[in-house]
């Protein structure tokens, strides 16, 4: 049997089915406006090697829920219907609509189904304040968690040792960590710093900062670099975006009061969750 499910967006329930007057589901168009098999259709979201289907299919609507094309209160198709518009298992279904749920992004109403669930505002960062992820994320009643994607001393490359002051000749510490808060990830980020100021790199594990600040080397001031890009395949994957995805880079150069610079922190962080602000203040006010 082919299932196809309407999707019409003057609709509360944007893919809720839709059933023809003589009782049978037709096609219409899909909301990305390809017609041909609509939003769920393999073609739009599997590609051979990057990984499970389950994973894939999760990323497609995660990538539909942050970027607004599902807007709160949409209704997911129910498990089985999903299945066949997928051209999956429905165990398939189950793990990706799992993820979903586990990441916030999605309810399950007993007896209704599943819902797209209504996001939070925006994370607000300033500009003005030198924080640390872990601080940051604190403060709001969040936890963080860090996956560790590389540690450990390196070869300065050319960007390391300019923003560091450092020879071709010196090792640079390095760390870099998937950043999340509340299992949802939120920023890729890459530290390297002189060995000296960090000669175990292993120690740290969610808190650069607090690592830093037991042997009193963490930054007192910063000068941070922003930049519009668009997600690479993998760093997207890590996000759970879809590749080209928008995102902000934001190069942190770090220093001691001293003026040494002991942090270069390439981040990558989602545009669709945080939102830099700057106040601006007219020259000679406080
Ligand atoms: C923030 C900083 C980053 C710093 C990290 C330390 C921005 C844009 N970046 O994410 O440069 O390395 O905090 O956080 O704010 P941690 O102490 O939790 O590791």
């Amino acid at each position: 049997m082919v299932c196809i499910w309407y999707y019409f967006p003057d609709t509360t329930n944007h893919l809720a089915p839709q059933v023809a007057p003589d009782g049978t589901r037709r096609k219409s168009v899909s909301m990305d406006g390809a017609d041909e098999g609509g939003f769920f259709a393999a073609s739009l979201w599997y590609r051979d090697g990057l990984g499970p289907r389950y994973l894939q299919l999760y990323r497609h609507i995660s990538a539909a829920i942050t970027d607004g094309r599902l807007e709160p209160d949409s209704q997911l198709p129910p498990e089985r219907d999903l299945a066949d518009l997928a051209d999956v298992s429905r165990v398939t279904v189950r793990k990706a609509v799992a993820q979903l749920v586990h990441d916030g992004l999605v309810e399950q109403r007993r007896g209704a189904g599943s819902f797209v669930r209504a996001q939070g505002p925006k994370l607000e960062q300033s500009l003005s304040t030198l924080t640390s992820f872990t601080d940051y994320m604190a403060a709001r009643g969040k936890s963080s968690s860090s996956q560790l994607l590389q540690r450990g001393l390196f070869t300065p490359t050319p960007d390391e040792s300019i923003a560091l002051g450092i020879s071709s000749a010196d090792r640079v510490a390095r760390v870099e960590r998937l950043r999340s808060a509340d299992g949802i990830p939120m920023a890729i980020e890459r530290s390297s710093l002189p060995e000296d100021i960090l000669p175990n790199p292993g120690l740290v594990d969610t808190s650069l900062y607090s690592v830093l600040r037991a042997t009193g080397g963490a930054p007192t001031r910063a000068i941070q670099r922003i930049t519009a890009i668009n997600l690479a395949a993998y760093e997207a994957r890590l996000l759970n975006l879809a590749e080209g995805a928008a995102a902000l880079r934001i190069d942190r150069t770090g220093y001691l009061p001293t003026g040494r610079p002991i942090e270069f922190t390439r981040g990558l962080y989602r545009s669709d969750i945080y939102d830099f602000v700057a106040e601006l203040r007219l020259d000679g006010t406080s």
